[in-house]
């Protein structure tokens, strides 16, 4: 049981060293020269804008920022699994990073307004 403790805590260690030295890395969260940051704006007539082209291969900071009310405040992605409410003066922001080819959509819960991501 000492030895398993000890085990763990070294595996924990490693990994907050690891994550301690990430933001030097090439491909730190927010510090990424490849990050594509694209924002959508949540308003009383939908998502705007609506169609959005973006590389391959590159992770895209997907920012929804809410500036009306609107069913489209309840924003669902079923291709990340995702599905989240953004109010008037709220931001959510989602981070993937698309296949050539791939469209992740996204729409309102009742799938009235839409909109997606392209990936070149
Ligand atoms: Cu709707």
């Amino acid at each position: 049981m000492k030895k398993l403790n000890t085990a763990v805590t070294a595996l924990a260690l490693g990994v907050g060293v690891l994550a301690a030295t990430a933001p030097q890395g090439a491909f730190a969260h927010g510090k990424n020269k490849n990050a594509q940051n694209v924002t959508v704006n949540v308003t009383s007539s939908g998502y705007s804008p609506s169609t959005i082209a973006v590389k391959a291969g590159r992770p895209v900071h997907l920012t929804f920022v809410g500036k009306g009310n609107s069913c489209a405040n309840e924003v669902s992605i079923p291709a990340l699994k995702k599905s989240f409410s953004v109010q008037p003066g709220q931001k959510k922001e989602v981070v993937f990073t698309p296949k050539k080819g791939q469209t992740v959509a996204f729409a309102c819960s009742m799938k009235m307004f839409k909109g997606k991501v392209t990936a070149k």
